[in-house]
């Protein structure tokens, strides 16, 4: 079968010249989906060209994803990524996957020992912010998640990403091997301690004294990844097959932009990132914090609003002038005054360079993707920097009508009346709480009610209930449209 693997590109292909029969799996990736290939695979691609190691990579996918698998194999495990700019695109062949297991495919304890091979240091992982388990208003391992449920039932025959690191530091622990490094790669606020406590709190409930080798041996830290990768359409695949000249359905497009900040807090040895452009700190939290408020949270407020107002695509939402206003200000009066920065730190220019990424005409990031899994990111996207408001006693209308939005948009139904297809792991209590309310202001408090999601403060601070059911009254009455001009 012709493949990219043993057919000549295009030309303009770029394409790097290291030895790859030299690589090992020393770093396993939990979660091959879009966003890791345009991210971490790439970096290390680049950082393998510069460096001449041999930091290779496993890819593993515990949920879905058993034919991208398949087809990475049928490939020799490469793949492109086209890296779309307003005006012009560049291709690049990536080479720094070197094999790929599915529990699917190959079952669980080909996994487990992958994992606990010896070379291993390093297990990094993008499995959304619902793959934690965590209670995404504390950050705490949720008992009650049914991932979680049945593998504190059966540990050693792990389903949860979180039970897989578990039994596989277990096995490394029982073996003496040097334990890895488990390194979040997801936009989940201070994402190395959200993995430790779902981690450390899974293997307490399983094993005290692993918990306790775990707690000293294993570090978890933090990253600030970015790059916008939208889910690969057919069209995104036809047009990779036009530039790279065979077809490749492992191939993604992103945006030029890329940034990749870690804390520098490794068990046992890392590979040089930072040649590839990514910066290795001693604190990421400030940074995972500007990202996930000024990004994520103008993204999410475009998502719903946008969703809602008639706009498939980001791109599509910043050609309304209320909606690119809007998603400024909400980055720069809502968001940027709730932020400690080390000094120097240009937030202003930030925001700039934020709307001018939005704005990307080549790039079609739907706002039904982004809007995925609300109940997970809202609090971390908006949460917090309502609470600073709140506290300051400042405005904070943007917060406010973003939350309204979404509260709109699990109604699952749109302005003209048409099916959304909501998805969130939450998603039946949405719909449980609108079949009792309908389309009305009532549902304000009865969303506010879910703890998981809004703790159990936001619901007592009645100037905010009301600031938010105003909101969501307008959207309602008037549209998301005037709404979002309205502010
Ligand atoms: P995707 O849908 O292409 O891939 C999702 C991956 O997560 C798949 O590999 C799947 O196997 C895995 N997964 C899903 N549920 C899981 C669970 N419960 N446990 C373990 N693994 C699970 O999504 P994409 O675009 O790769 O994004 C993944 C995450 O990467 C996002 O949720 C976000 O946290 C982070 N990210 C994404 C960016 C983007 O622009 N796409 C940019 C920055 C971060
Ligand atoms: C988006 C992010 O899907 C979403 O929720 O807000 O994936 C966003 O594209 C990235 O964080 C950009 O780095």
């Amino acid at each position: 079968m012709n493949t990219i693997s043993n057919t000549p590109l295009h030309d303009h292909v770029i394409c790097s010249t290291y030895n790859r029969s030299a690589l090992q799996s020393r770093i396993i990736h939990l979660g091959f989906g879009a966003f890791h290939r345009a991210h971490q695979a790439l970096f290390t691609d680049e950082m393998l060209e510069k460096t001449g190691c041999d930091w290779g990579i496993c890819e593993i996918n515990l949920f879905g994803g058993e034919d991208l698998i398949h087809q990475l194999r049928a490939q020799d495990h490469l793949y492109t990524v086209i890296e779309k700019g307003a005006h012009s695109t560049d291709v690049k062949l990536i080479r720094s996957v070197n094999e790929s297991l599915h529990p699917m495919l190959d079952g669980k304890s080909a996994v487990l020992e992958k994992m606990a091979e010896e070379q291993v240091a390093i297990v990094s992982m993008t499995i959304t912010e619902k793959g934690y388990c965590a209670d995404p208003a504390t950050g705490r391992l949720d008992k009650n998640n049914s991932l979680i449920q049945a593998d504190l039932e059966n540990p050693c025959q792990p389903t949860s990403a979180i039970g897989y690191i578990v039994e596989a530091l277990r096995i490394r622990r029982d073996r003496n091997l040097k334990p890895f490094t488990v390194m979040s790669c997801d936009n989940v606020q201070e994402n190395g301690h959200v993995a430790r406590a779902a981690v450390l709190d899974f293997a307490y409930l399983v094993d005290q004294d692993l918990a306790d080798w775990i707690a000293t041996n294993v570090t978890f830290p933090c990253t600030m990844v970015d790059r916008i990768v939208p889910a690969a359409t057919v069209e995104t695949l036809e047009e990779i097959a036009q530039l790279v000249g065979i077809e490749d359905p492992c191939g993604i497009a992103c945006e030029p932009f890329r940034q990749w900040v870690i804390e520098d807090n490794f068990v046992n040895g890392r590979p040089q990132w930072n040649v590839a452009g990514a910066e290795f700190v001693a604190d990421v939290v400030p940074f995972e914090e500007m990202k996930l408020r000024m990004l994520n949270g103008s993204h999410s407020f475009l998502a719903y609003l946008g969703y809602l107002g008639g706009y498939a695509h980001i791109s599509d939402t910043m050609t309304n002038d209320s909606y690119r206003k809007a998603a400024f200000d909400m980055m720069m009066q809502a968001q940027a005054p709730t932020l400690t920065m080390p000094e120097g730190t240009d937030l202003q220019a930030y925001a700039s360079l934020l709307i001018e990424r939005f704005t990307n005409p080549s790039l079609k990031h739907q706002t039904w993707q982004i809007a995925m899994d609300g109940s997970q990111k809202i609090p971390q996207r908006m949460g917090g920097s309502l609470r600073h408001h709140l506290e300051q006693h400042t405005d904070y209308k943007w917060l406010a009508m973003g939350i309204a939005g979404w509260m709109r948009y699990v109604a699952a139904v749109d302005e003209q009346s048409n099916p959304i297809d909501v998805r969130d792991p939450m998603v039946a209590q949405f719909n449980a709480i609108y079949a009792e309310h309908g389309i009305q202001p009532s549902v304000v408090t009865a969303l506010l009610s879910i703890e998981a999601i809004f703790g159990t403060d936001l619901i007592q601070n009645q100037s905010f209930v009301n600031t938010l059911t105003e909101a969501y009254q307008l959207i309602i009455t008037q549209g998301a449209r005037a709404a979002v001009a309205s502010l």
